[in-house]
């Protein structure tokens, strides 16, 4: 087994250098953006949602395949399965999103997300359909 033999000896060559270099190799090795489960989920968002669309998930942590909204839509009723029901949103685009009883507008802008919208109340459990900012 190559391979194994090969990460063994890397796995024996660090703890070398790290007891010889103390601290400093040990800080030096650990990941600079450790990929917890939350930067996995916004890097599965990043890949799908395209320049200028806002992606919406009936799912938390962009799970699936999303619904995907441009501001020259204009305005959208959200699709049946998405009212009152987006766990989570992708925003590459600003946006306005609304819910009609009790009516209510909510600005989004570029770069806005949540990977558990429903979650507590949140607005993903209210929404009903998206505009452009400008009609917010
Ligand atoms: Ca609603």
């Amino acid at each position: 087994m190559p391979v194994t033999r090969a990460r063994l000896f890397g796995v024996l060559a660090a703890l070398a250098l790290s007891s010889t270099l103390l601290g400093a190799q040990q800080a030096a090795s650990a990941p600079a953006h450790p990929a917890g489960p939350s930067a996995q989920a916004l890097q599965r968002a990043a890949e799908q949602c395209g320049r200028n669309e806002i992606c919406f998930w009936q799912d938390n942590d962009y799970q699936g395949t999303p619904w995907r909204w441009t501001p020259t839509s204009g305005y959208r009723d959200m699709p049946p399965y998405l009212h009152d029901n987006v766990g989570s949103f992708y925003a590459n685009a600003a946006g306005c999103f609304i819910d009609w009883d009790p009516h209510e507008m909510r600005k989004v802008a570029s770069g806005d997300y949540s990977a558990a919208y429903k979650a507590g109340g949140k607005f993903g459990s209210r929404i009903d359909a998206v505009t452009t900012y400008q009609s917010c």
